[in-house]
């Protein structure tokens, strides 16, 4: 089954458990078997400085569904924690990014991959290289070089409130 990569993001209403249910409904996810998940981290907002600090994660996937569908079925997630949508970079309870998908590179009107923060952004690479630190971004090379080339600046990883899903 093609590997995919999710980046979650939250900072509105309990961000930690927001992050949490999250992963517990992308493990519910038809045709998709959740193989891991990175720890939780805190991390400054990019973009507006006035809102509060996010916490981020990414879960690696195994699924068939394919990327259109796979995008509807974390848009679905997103809308169940009743994300309204606001400013560009602004606060929200939950964002789920597809960062990769396999080896593929899109680039359609819904649907760019790799999703194109990945590379420049700390709370991305890190908890990425946590749990696949082999892996190479399309279009992009080695994480470990992408990583290298990035600060972690204040980035922290957060005791996990519970045990791991995976
Ligand atoms: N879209 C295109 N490609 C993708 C993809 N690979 N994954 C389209 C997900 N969506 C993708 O997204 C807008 C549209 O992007 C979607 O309708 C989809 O068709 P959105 O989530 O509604 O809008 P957004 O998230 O406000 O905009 P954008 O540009 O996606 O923002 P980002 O890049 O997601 O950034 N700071 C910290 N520390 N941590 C964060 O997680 N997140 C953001 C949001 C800003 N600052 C942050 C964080
Ligand atoms: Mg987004």
């Amino acid at each position: 089954m093609p590997v995919v990569h999710i980046g979650l993001g939250s900072n509105l209403a309990g961000p930690a458990q927001q992050l949490q249910q999250a992963l517990g409904e992308l493990a519910a996810l038809p045709e998709s078997h959740l193989r891991r998940h990175s720890r939780l981290y805190r991390s400054d907002p990019l973009g507006p400085a006035e809102q509060p600090d996010y916490v981020n994660a990414v879960a690696a996937l195994e699924t068939t569904l394919a990327p259109l569908a796979l995008l509807d079925a974390l848009q679905a997630i997103e809308a169940d924690h009743q994300r309204v949508r606001g400013e560009r970079w602004g606060p929200r309870t939950l964002d789920l990014d597809l960062l990769l998908y396999a080896e593929q590179r899109l680039d359609l009107p819904r649907l760019q991959v790799p999703h194109p923060g990945l590379p420049l952004r700390n709370f991305v690479l890190y908890p990425l290289f946590e749990i696949d630190p082999q892996l190479t971004i399309p279009g992009h090379g080695p994480l470990a070089t992408l990583l290298k080339q990035c600060p972690r600046g204040t980035l922290q990883a957060l005791e996990m409130p519970t045990e791991p899903l995976v």
